[in-house]
């Protein structure tokens, strides 16, 4: 694997069934990344110890997921000025909208590009999206998904129309 150009960070071990759809997006893309537990609150001193120097270790985005009071990810962004993604983690009361509300309200000044509730896909996509930027080779790996993700929803058009959509419904069902 290339060298870790993207972190994924989560608040606990808990969080890793939501935010290793992250990591499958980055390692599908050929993205080096790397993955760690860190607190805002458990783990303070760590937290700041390795935001302060991932600009130096040559992170260019940082995905941050936490659940509940969900400071990891602003908490990060103050330290770390390139882009910070976070994923809101749903927990176990709520519907994730505490984490939500947690991560997108932040100050002017200081802005973390929050997703939707568990959606850590997208924040993988998000990052992959942001080095393409002033990558061609991953822009064009860009364009190949977009284009195979559009065939796959187009086919499905075609096959709604061709079973009708009680058919369609029992396939989906089996
Ligand atoms: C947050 O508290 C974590 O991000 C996690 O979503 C939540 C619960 O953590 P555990 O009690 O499962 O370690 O900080």
């Amino acid at each position: 694997m290339n060298k870790a150009l993207v972190s994924v960070v989560m608040g606990s071990d808990s969080d890793l069934p939501v935010m290793s759809e992250a990591l499958d997006v980055l390692n599908e893309f050929g993205v080096g990344n790397e993955v760690l537990v860190l607190s805002a609150h458990r783990t303070f001193e760590a937290t700041r110890e390795y935001a302060l120097s991932a600009v130096a270790d040559g992170t260019k985005v940082i995905i941050a997921g936490a659940g509940g009071a969900a400071h990891l990810p602003g908490v990060i962004a103050a330290m770390f000025p390139l882009p910070v993604i976070g994923v809101p983690i749903k927990g176990k009361t709520m519907d994730g909208l505490d984490s939500l509300l947690s991560i997108v309200q932040m100050p002017p000044g200081i802005p973390v590009s929050t997703v939707g509730i568990n959606a850590a896909k997208n924040a993988g996509l998000l990052a992959v999206e942001i080095l393409a930027a002033s990558d061609k080779e991953l822009l064009k790996k860009l364009h190949e998904y977009r284009n195979k993700q559009k065939e796959s929803v187009l086919a499905k058009t075609k096959k709604l129309k061709a079973l009708g959509y009680q058919k369609y419904l029992e396939v989906l069902k089996k």
